[in-house]
């Protein structure tokens, strides 16, 4: 059989689309990496014989399961849960936990696609999945979080375990959250193992995993920086979100000599001209994580900032732009809008921020550009760090994880640069760099096993 006989482009698209009906972001995120694959597998016949791609987009499974709790009114409230196990073919499956009401199968499908790639490309053994529920933590009390953690992981518990499948948090899943998850867990299989990551440092997680995203993102930033002979140092920087990516990216930043002019939550975003500076992070960090406020907020503290009631921060003029909220938060014009402004590097800390006009817009651009799989993927590196730990039952020194996430990010980088190169110029196409780079690593594995 030869290559010209497999399905094409538009062909595979189109049955993606068929097979799952409404499932936009899902098929979002399979578009723009089958965009890359296609060129890349041309003159591969095995790739298209064993039909790889096709296979990793679609999931191992995907479980949901209802998830009844009490509220402190007494009424008995109902949400929907899910675990999507995409693909394990390079290590059990290893992904977060998203609480959030737009949480919908395709996003949790969308988000366990993209984990795949990306977990392949920290270099580590990991699967992909992802899971969450429509459940809403604001506003809510912690017993109330606690109780709702508490029944998710009474049917979860089934499906998990520290060498099957090891969730960790994401958007409205922090520590808390994991606490209440990981209490469950140890009670219903008297099992102390490490099969959630983004634990507490007392009970078997790892130094610096609150920081990892963040800190690897600006890392990331840095070494596509660094490759042309500039760096963060003295550069205007736009972050969305105020959450966990954002707080730690926008931290990074300060160290690193940049100056970060907004953060945002979904009520809007706040503007600072004089810089968010490493204090008035501090308030920052205290207003989300301990009050758990709005953003808004930071405007009535710190005078000479703005609030953008509704907005999003794109049109602020800046030389580098970092979306770490949440997935389409960035469109065509707003992508047009910030090259028009002369920003010249955006790495997205949050999973699929740019919809794919915005990709491709920065990408005709010739913008240094790196999509989430590549430079968010500290979190989930410190994650597999954290599982490594919990299984030799050690616990490493803060410098020598520092160094790892350091290593780990510079290497997703050179094997971006690796196949996202060789265009004719300089330019360095980073979304083809990690499509390919993530791809090869799971598609070969899943040739050794044959058709399973
Ligand atoms: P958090 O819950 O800590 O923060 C999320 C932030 O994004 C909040 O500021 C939130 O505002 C904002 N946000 C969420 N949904 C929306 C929305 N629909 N519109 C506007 N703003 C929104 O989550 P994280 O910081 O952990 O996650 C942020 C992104 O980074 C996500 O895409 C996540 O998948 C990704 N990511 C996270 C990793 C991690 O280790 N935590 C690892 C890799 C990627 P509000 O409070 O108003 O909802
Ligand atoms: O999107 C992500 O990479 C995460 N939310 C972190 C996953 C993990 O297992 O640490």
């Amino acid at each position: 059989m030869s290559v010209s006989d497999h399905v094409d482009f538009n062909q595979f698209i189109e049955g993606v689309k068929k097979r799952n009906p409404g499932q936009l972001e899902f098929v979002q995120a399979v578009q723009e990496v089958a965009e890359d694959i296609f060129d890349y597998i041309q003159d591969k016949v095995e790739y298209h014989e064993y039909q790889i791609l096709r296979r990793i987009a679609e999931p191992d499974r995907v479980v949901s399961f209802r998830v009844c709790w009490e509220d402190d009114n007494e009424n008995i409230r109902v949400q929907r849960g899910w675990r999507v196990q995409n693909n394990n073919a390079i290590g059990p499956y290893k992904g977060g936990i998203r609480f959030h009401p737009s949480v919908t199968e395709s996003v949790l499908k969308f988000l366990a696609f993209e984990q795949t790639f990306k977990n392949s490309l920290t270099g580590l053994p990991m699967g992909g999945g992802k899971g969450g529920s429509n459940f809403n933590p604001k506003g809510k009390t912690d017993h109330e979080v606690m109780r709702f953690c508490q029944s998710f992981m009474t049917e979860l518990y089934r499906h998990v375990g520290a060498d099957v499948d090891v969730p960790a948090g994401d958007i409205g899943v922090g520590a808390r959250e994991i606490g209440y998850m990981f209490g469950q867990y140890k009670r219903i299989t008297n099992q102390f193992t490490g099969v959630l990551t983004g634990k507490g440092l007392e009970y078997g997680g790892s130094l610096i995993r609150t920081e990892a995203t963040g800190y690897g993102t600006v890392y990331f930033l840095q070494n596509m920086l660094e490759r042309i002979g500039d760096s963060v140092d003295g550069k205007a920087c736009i972050v969305s979100g105020s959450g966990n990516v954002a707080i730690y990216a926008a931290e990074k930043i300060n160290q690193l000599g940049g100056k970060v002019l907004t953060l945002s939550d979904s009520g809007g975003f706040i503007h600072d001209p004089d810089g968010i500076d490493l204090e008035k992070l501090a308030w920052v960090k205290e207003l989300k994580d301990v009050r758990r406020g709005r953003i808004e907020e930071y405007a009535k503290e710190f005078t000479g900032a703005m609030f953008h009631t509704g907005q999003r921060p794109w049109a602020v003029p800046c030389d580098l732009a970092l979306p770490c909220a949440t997935q389409n938060e960035l469109n065509g014009d707003e992508a047009r809008m910030l090259v028009k402004n002369g920003c010249s590097g955006v790495a997205e800390g949050a999973n699929m921020p740019t919809d794919l006009e915005g990709v491709h817009v920065f990408k005709d651009a010739k913008i240094r550009f790196a999509p989430s799989k590549a430079a968010n993927a500290g979190g989930v590196a410190i994650s597999g760090l954290e599982m490594s730990q919990n299984s030799a039952r050690v616990s490493w020194k803060e410098h020598e994880l520092q160094d790892h996430l350091v290593e780990i990010m510079r290497g997703i980088h050179d094997r971006c640069v690796e196949f996202g190169g060789n265009l004719g110029d300089e330019h360095i196409d980073y979304v083809r760099g990690a499509n390919i780079a993530g791809f090869v690593k799971v598609a070969d594995a899943m040739l050794a096993y044959g058709v399973v």
